[in-house]
């Protein structure tokens, strides 16, 4: 096979070869392909259009009709050669993704594991897939439901998480019977090719696996808007911005599809009175600034008790002015770049928009990289607000952390759930009614809630979503497999008689 080139930074070329990626797919396409890390260009790719998605489509269709005839635990046989090679390619794969979303290495490296985790949990699931038993009120009758594979599921992924959040949907679908046909973000196709081709090594160890079964579409919003509307796609899973979400979502309705949306979170933890500071810090610090600001779960208002406020705010601001930001792959920097330059320019208009607003801002301004005059680096933000407005109710995907002053509990939930987005949440206390009260009915509305630790971070079993603008989607753990199944109920008659529910009669 004709691989990569071997003249792209950080051995891009070389890595790409080593995941079985054709150099004719990255190498004379009309895109461009950038790295966060430098700004340079690491690629060209091509882009398919509505008619070659649907092709794709259809491949998936026609794969999923032999896959659902899989048993399922020979299904998850699948997924287990596939996690097989996830693990042997970590270290290679992990590294493209530093490349090309700018992740620092342990972060690249744990993205990876993500998907290592959901194909172990996929594999367990594959002997899961249980419906109920239901007791009939007519006599010598039983009911019961079964799961059944759905068809093709869509995936539209983010940046960044740019093979992680595809896994979760992928090993899930997989294993209940489905094909995947997949759109992951413009700004990185190198990852989601290497991905792929890490499947196709697992579905050539497989001989139950038909082709096409996990589609790729490397394509704008013109492959999007075909893998949404297209009426062989039953349940579409799509991460992304709310406004994205909007779209796609009422398009998926419009036709009576399932979406699985995963949007937008305007994260908070609430810092109480009895708090472990030194660890508040810690936990805070990660989720704030990690991954430069730039996960769904990312900690973007801290709501701190008036009478640890200052001195709270203070140890903040050091850790903040100590954090190291820089190139990931050139040293240890804990804060990599920001994905592209309207990311930062975005940025920056909410970091105007929050000092318009009486917010005072701490940080925030490009940082100089050796060597990376295109990338856009910046020092993390902190701004402490007045009030919850502005910019604050907003999702900005960069490192900003509002920090607001609360003086009661209620008011501090109250802040927590002011906002339209309904993700993650968490509260540091010692304090065991505030804890209690915060998970309960009255407390977060969030669909993750955290206590002692921040809101980013989540590992697999559980089911990962949120609420409101968030989009009510629920992925990964849990029941989540639900969602990429058709839930079929029967009612069977072991008897010789015909009685109808609800006393009905209707005797011939
Ligand atoms: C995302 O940002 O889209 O909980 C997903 C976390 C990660 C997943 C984030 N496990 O932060």
């Amino acid at each position: 096979m004709s691989t990569a080139s071997l003249d792209l930074p950080y051995e891009t070329g070389a890595i790409l070869a080593a995941l079985d990626v054709p150099r004719s797919r990255v190498a004379k396409g009309a895109n461009k392909v950038r790295s966060p890390l430098t700004g340079e260009v690491i690629a060209h790719v091509d882009h398919l259009d509505a008619d070659a998605t649907r092709a794709v489509v259809g491949e998936a269709h026609e794969a999923f009709l032999q896959w659902r005839r899989v048993p399922a635990p020979r299904r998850g046989e699948l997924v287990r050669l596939f996690g097989e090679e996830l693990r042997a390619a970590k270290d290679a794969l992990g590294r493209l993704v530093s490349i090309e979303a700018g992740k620092i290495p342990s972060e690249g490296a744990g993205e990876v594991q993500e998907m290592i985790d959901i194909c172990d949990f996929a594999v367990g699931l594959s002997r899961q897939l249980y419906g109920l038993t239901i007791t009939s009120e007519r006599p010598e009758h039983r009911m019961m439901e079964q799961w059944h594979p759905a068809g093709v599921v869509g995936v539209i992924s983010a940046f960044n998480f740019p093979v992680a959040v595809w896994a979760w949907n992928a090993a899930l679908a997989l294993v209940c019977g489905d094909a995947v046909v997949w759109k992951p973000s413009e700004k990185t196709p190198l990852v989601a090719l290497a991905t792929i081709a890490l499947f196709e090594r697992a579905a050539a160890r497989h001989c139950d696996t038909p082709p096409g079964l996990c589609g790729l579409v490397l394509g704008d919003r013109e492959a999007g808007a075909a893998l949404v509307a297209d009426r062989r796609v039953p349940v579409l899973s799509a991460t992304g911005s709310t406004a994205m979400g909007r779209v796609v979502g009422r398009a998926v309705a419009e036709r009576f599809g399932r979406a699985i949306l995963e949007l937008g979170g305007n994260n908070a933890s609430i810092v109480c009175p009895s708090a472990d500071q030194e660890l508040a810090l810690r936990a805070v610090a990660f989720a704030a600034m990690g991954t430069a600001g730039q996960r769904c779960t990312t900690l973007r208002r801290l709501i701190v008790h008036e009478s640890i406020h200052d001195a709270f705010v203070q140890r903040l601001r050091s850790v903040y002015a100590g954090v190291s930001v820089g190139n990931p792959l050139e040293g240890d920097a804990l804060v990599g770049p920001l994905i592209d330059q309207a990311a930062y320019k975005g940025m920056q208009s909410a970091l105007k928009q929050a000092r318009k607003a009486g917010g005072v801002v701490h940080g925030g301004e490009r940082h100089a990289v050796a060597g990376c005059d295109d990338a856009y680096y910046v020092r993390p933000a902190l701004v402490l607000m007045p009030e919850q407005a502005g910019p604050v109710v907003e999702e900005t995907f960069a490192p900003i952390l509002y920090v607001l002053k609360y003086r009661d509990f209620d008011q501090a939930l109250a802040l927590q759930n002011g906002v339209p987005q309904g993700l993650s949440s968490s509260i540091f206390t010692r304090d065991l009614r505030e804890s209690e009260l915060f998970l309960s009915a009255i407390g977060s509305d969030c669909g993750i809630a955290n206590v002692n630790m921040g809101p980013s971070g989540a590992e697999i079993g559980g089911a990962f979503g949120g609420e409101k603008e968030t989009g009510g989607g629920r992925e990964s753990g849990s029941d989540s497999w639900k969602a990429y199944m058709r839930r079929s109920t029967s009612a069977i008659n072991y008897g010789l008689t015909m009685p109808l529910a609800q006393g009905v009669k209707f005797d011939i």
